[in-house]
């Protein structure tokens, strides 16, 4: 009987597959779904630069002599996915259970495939590796990324065509940024006229994958669609406005834009042959923000996520969308076919190596030095753009202290930290939401010193999650609602995260009230020195002395 029992569950587990493809590494999750319980039974990750060497990047990135300029490789994307299939396929899954695959990717990094690429897509020799034989259908060798900050012209040249950085915001959900790809085309198309006119189709980083996976075309979601400058963010078509400040004939070369459940294609036989895999449905890939919204259980108002990674991002979900007015914050569609509220800060996990790095610590060294400074700092202030900064734009990377010597490592700990901090506190007031609970998530969420200061600045109460890499959670959760949806078994978004994707009351990080208050006021100090930095404000040092004072 016993038996019988578990037979009958046993067949109707079903698995997901969801991978997130960021700018570091590939990760895949597998979620298995029995009735209402659901559990991760695989999780791998694949690091670009020490797994697959051979591609040349430094953190995901290819080396280049102009700091402003951020590319990296479609080929190596492909063939990490070519080699983490083959690494699912080698553990002990009973993969025929397969039900749907889906994907998040770092947002706005564009592909650029030629009129090879439709044909080639769907008859991809399964004897052979993936990467070599999507080689020969790239316009373009290297994929712009987030990180690249090249475009302030062709920005400028878009918001005028389309009528000024307001309206594109209004349209868009964010004014010309020079990460985004509408700008990135454009510069493309500026530089290099030949290739851009041999270009069949420009995909994102995410809906390549998904194409590499169905071996067809596939649609872009309204997420990820949202990041580029060129959809109309209400109507979730493209705007033709911005696509003419764009590039010629651009419409001709963009992929359809479809809801983020949607079902692109099956599992290609390249991949069932290949692999002996079974024709999964392959639900369209989304930005990781978008997905880490899912992957974080924000899928009601009120609560927001930040995310520790190579960028920093704090975000959360938008019933109607609320434009940024200072022009920093993005507005972007929600897989649940709401709105999210996002902003982005370039030097995150990268600053925080940076300071780690210069003062040769391990990462218990540098939480054991962020204890030992007390919380303030004694009003030093670091301003981390190592990097050429996103939030507030910052063109020419270089960090600046303010009463801080560079060769003090506890003071440049703590002050990397809490900049980061105190940064994101301030330049998310314009979502208006009244943070009492945040989600942490990302690589850096594990240590508990950063949640602590988190914690005081906000104010808020810190959930850290338990799996690190919230964006393909969100991915394979996706998967699942959406597989429910195709087979005419809808489940509610709350139904979805439950049990998986939300906080443990366990691991909760409490504010404390005294260290809020010395960060109440510390935040308009170091609002000061920021204003400074940017040539916009006044010597922040009476503000600081005033600090010092008050705080003593
Ligand atoms: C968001 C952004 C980054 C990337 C990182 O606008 O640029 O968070 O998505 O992968």
């Amino acid at each position: 009987m016993a038996s019988q029992r578990e037979g009958f569950s046993r067949t109707r587990m079903t698995l997901y597959l969801g991978f997130d493809s960021s700018t570091q590494s590939l990760t895949a999750l597998v979620l298995e779904v029995d009735g209402d319980r659901k559990q991760i039974v695989f999780e791998s990750a694949i690091e670009f630069d020490r797994e697959l060497p051979e591609y040349g990047t430094v953190h995901g990135v290819l080396p280049d002599p102009d700091p402003a300029i951020a590319v990296s490789s479609p080929l190596m994307w492909a063939d990490a996915l070519d080699r983490m299939m083959k690494r699912l396929v080698d553990s002990d899954l009973d993969l025929s259970r397969l039900a749907a695959i889906s994907g998040s990717a770092q947002q706005h990094g564009s592909v650029y495939l030629n009129a090879r690429a439709a044909s080639g897509l769907a008859s991809l020799d399964p004897a052979r590796p993936l990467a070599g034989q999507i080689a020969a259908m790239l316009a373009r060798p290297a994929a712009p990324i987030w990180m690249d900050t090249s475009t302030s012209a062709e920005c400028e040249e878009i918001a005028q065509a389309a009528g000024g950085s307001a309206v594109v915001a209004q349209r868009t959900g964010s004014r010309p940024f020079e990460r985004f790809t509408g700008p990135q085309i454009r510069k493309f198309f500026k530089r290099d006229p030949a290739a851009y006119a041999a270009t069949d189709r420009i995909h994102l980083v995410s809906s390549f994958m998904a194409s590499l996976l169905a071996g067809a075309h596939a649609a872009l979601d309204p997420g990820d669609g949202s990041g580029m400058n060129l959809m109309d963010l209400d109507a979730c078509r493209w705007w033709p406005v911005a696509i003419d400040a764009t590039a010629p004939s651009l419409i001709d070369k963009l992929p359809s834009l479809a809801p983020s459940s949607t079902i692109v294609g099956r599992l290609s036989p390249y991949w069932q042959q290949r692999y002996r895999l079974p024709p999964a449905r392959v639900v369209a890939w989304s930005g990781d923000n978008p997905c880490s919204l899912v992957g974080t259980g924000l899928v009601a108002e009120g609560r927001v996520a930040i995310s520790l990674g190579t960028s920093d991002t704090i975000f959360g979900l938008m019933r109607t969308p609320r434009v940024d007015p200072s022009g920093t914050g993005h507005v972007f569609g929600s897989p649940t076919g709401a709105y999210m509220g996002l902003t982005c800060f370039k030097n995150g996990s990268l600053a925080r190596e940076r300071v780690r790095d210069a003062f040769g610590m391990t990462w218990d060294d540098f939480s054991r030095a962020l204890d030992a400074a007390p919380p303030g700092n004694g009003g030093r202030i670091l301003i981390p753009w190592f990097e050429p900064e996103i939030t507030p734009s910052v063109a020419i990377g270089g960090e600046r202290r303010y009463g801080l010597a560079a060769d003090e490592a506890r003071g440049n700990v703590r002050g990397v930290i809490e900049a980061q901090q105190m940064s994101l506190a301030l330049h998310s007031q314009w979502m208006g939401v009244d943070i009492r609970e945040i989600h942490a998530t990302g690589g850096a969420a594990v240590n508990r010193a950063i949640l602590h200061v988190m914690a005081d600045v906000f104010g808020a109460d810190v959930f850290p999650f338990d799996v690190a890499n919230s964006a393909a959670l969100g991915a394979v959760l996706r998967a699942y609602h959406a597989d429910r949806l195709a087979d005419a078994r809808p489940i509610e978004w709350d139904a979805v995260v439950a049990d998986i994707a939300e906080p443990g009351e366990r691991a909760r990080i409490a504010p404390d009230a005294r260290r809020h208050a010395i960060y109440r006021e510390l935040l308009r100090v170091y609002e000061a020195c920021e204003a400074h930095a940017l040539g916009r404000g006044p010597d922040p040092a009476p503000a600081i002395a005033a600090w010092r004072r008050g705080s003593g």
